[in-house]
């Protein structure tokens, strides 16, 4: 069993997405293990993107990640990892196929509506990024 982390970004928020995202993960099999809404803070989010760092969208990513409410969640299943990012489609939503969430539902890189730990290993750090155990249900 995995978990992995994800984030209704702010654009999926505002466009009334957080209940599709959700109903599509359950209806696939995986569970929802912590879900909570915030606005991350600046700090948050240079600590989440830090592998981004220096590039030359950094500073639209964290004035975008931070411009309203998110929601986060824990996944848990099977390949979590793989079966969410395969369910959010391509970063770039012009490369997503149709049938993907963001192929679906976004346009624009840079509003892409969700993300998705990439690994096992970034899973486990941002997980702990943004929840205590004790808020994970097992
Ligand atoms: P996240 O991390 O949001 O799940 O996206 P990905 O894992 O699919 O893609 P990423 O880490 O390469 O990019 C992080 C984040 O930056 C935005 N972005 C990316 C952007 O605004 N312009 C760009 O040119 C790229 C490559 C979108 C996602």
């Amino acid at each position: 069993m995995q978990q992995t982390l994800v984030l209704v970004k702010p654009d999926g928020v505002a466009k009334g997405l957080t209940g599709e995202i959700i109903s599509r993960f359950e209806k696939r099999g995986l569970k929802i293990s912590a879900l909570k809404m915030f606005k991350m803070s600046v700090e948050q989010a240079k600590s989440h993107y830090a592998e981004h760092q220096g590039k030359s969208f950094f500073d639209e990513l964290v004035s975008f990640i931070t411009s309203g409410p998110i929601v986060a969640m824990v996944v848990s299943g099977e390949n979590a990892v793989k079966a969410v990012r395969s369910m959010m489609g391509a970063t770039d939503p012009l490369n997503s196929a149709p049938g993907t969430i963001r192929g679906d539902y976004a346009l624009n890189v840079a509003n892409n509506i969700i993300h998705g730990s990439d690994s096992e290993n970034s899973a486990e750090r941002e997980i702990n990024n943004f929840f205590t155990k004790s808020e994970i249900v097992n």
